[in-house]
């Protein structure tokens, strides 16, 4: 059966189960979960770890002390980890013209010094991952941001995050999660593709890396699975958001397994290594929105699908690599061959050069790949 435990590694954000269906053309449909109240539920779940932003869990400052007191309680009691922390730099009207990348200098102040402290709180519960959101970097209009002073404030300020974890001694790494577009019209970063060239170009590329989201890449009609094998094979998967998502739209955060199916399928198989390649062994960090439709219960129906989707689609692609029928298609359409290196040890490009070939012989081969797309789907579908 498709119970989820402890050993699964799946993780939530308490602002995901906690949002409460505000969205542009209507206030909340629910009621506020309480942070608290809904780490126990996740653990009863199945969860192993809890993620959240500081005013998920720390809205109100005069209550911080009792809250996390409460929280650790929680944590100490259920034995769930807290995986990852992240920072609102989003939500409130300061940030309306951006946060770390925002023109004014003091929003930019505020900014860092809002995610220094988070920082802190996330290595004094563990978290060994830190992931940054830019929703509010970037500009709906031309002129209005210099794309280049603000490439630099970002490097700036992720030069000096790392810095300082470095100087806290902290065992943390930070992970950006790109997205094109919503809230600005145009986000910084909006790919994984551009987030990984930004981090080439800063002081300490080692300590940063990428949280993707399904939906944000398929937002900008990219191919998830792809996207974040390419992450892997930089070592920068760091963290993973997973939800679902209906091509480019706006931001569904569907529960995963939910939206582009068969993408799902081949996202699953990306973070097993694709059969041969690097794997992704961090926790399984879901991020979609119980739709606003939904009441108390189809919050916990939702986060309940995601975690079986992940399971069934992990078991659909294990037996998918396993089926002989698909290891002799696999081969049939070259694709082991692809390890091996196109020039020999040995042989030089005049070797290559010199070699004669069958053109049209190639150009009218056999490439196999239908047959084996078949079997997946057959394998997907549950036929095998
Ligand atoms: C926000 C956003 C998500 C990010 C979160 C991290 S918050 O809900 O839509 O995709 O992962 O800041
Ligand atoms: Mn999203
Ligand atoms: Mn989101
Ligand atoms: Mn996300």
């Amino acid at each position: 059966d498709y119970t989820p435990t402890r050993e699964d590694k799946f993780s939530f954000g308490l602002w995901t189960v906690g949002w409460q269906g505000t969205d542009v053309f209507g206030p909340s449909s629910r009621a506020l979960l309480d942070p608290v109240e809904a780490t126990y539920k996740l653990a009863e779940l199945g969860a192993a770890a809890v993620t959240f932003h500081d005013d998920d869990l720390l809205p109100d400052e005069d209550e911080r002390e009792k809250v996390l007191e409460k929280f650790e309680k929680a944590l100490a009691e259920t034995g769930l980890a807290v995986e990852m922390v992240t920072t609102n730099l989003f939500s409130h009207p300061v940030f309306k013209e951006g946060g770390l990348t925002a023109n004014n200098r003091e929003v930019r102040r505020y900014a860092l010094a809002k995610v220094l402290r988070n920082v802190d709180l996330a290595a004094s519960l563990g978290a060994k991952t830190f992931v940054l959101w830019g929703g509010r970097e970037g500009a709906e209009h031309g002129a209005a941001k210099d794309v280049q002073a603000a490439l630099d404030r970002y490097a700036e300020s992720l030069n000096l995050l790392c810095a300082y974890v470095q100087e806290q001694g902290y065992d943390m790494r930070f992970a950006l999660e790109p997205k094109p577009n919503e809230p600005r019209g145009d986000i910084l970063l909006p790919t994984i593709g551009h987030a990984l060239a930004l981090i080439s170009e800063l002081e300490h590329p080692d300590m940063v890396g990428l949280n993707p989201e399904v939906g944000h890449e398929e937002m900008a009609g990219l191919n998830f699975a792809q996207g974040i094998s390419q992450a892997l094979w930089h070592d920068k998967l760091f963290h993973i958001d997973l939800n679902g998502q209906h091509g480019p739209r706006f931001d569904q955060d569907l529960r995963f397994g939910a939206g582009n199916l068969r993408g799902a399928f081949w996202t699953v198989d990306a973070l097993q290594g694709a059969g041969t390649g690097k794997t992704y062994d961090g926790y399984v960090h879901f991020d979609f929105k119980p739709p606003r439709a939904e009441a108390e219960d189809g919050v916990w129906e939702s986060a309940r699908g995601c975690m079986r989707n992940f399971l069934m689609l992990r078991d659909r692609v294990q037996a998918f690599r396993a089926d002989p029928e698909v290891v002799a298609a696999l081969e049939a359409a070259e694709v082991p061959t692809l390890r091996t290196p196109t020039l020999d040890d040995g042989e030089s490009l005049s070797d290559l050069r010199a070699a004669s070939y069958d053109v049209e012989g190639l150009a009218t081969r056999s490439v196999g790949m239908e047959a084996l797309d078949q079997l997946a789907l057959e394998h997907l579908m549950g036929a095998r």
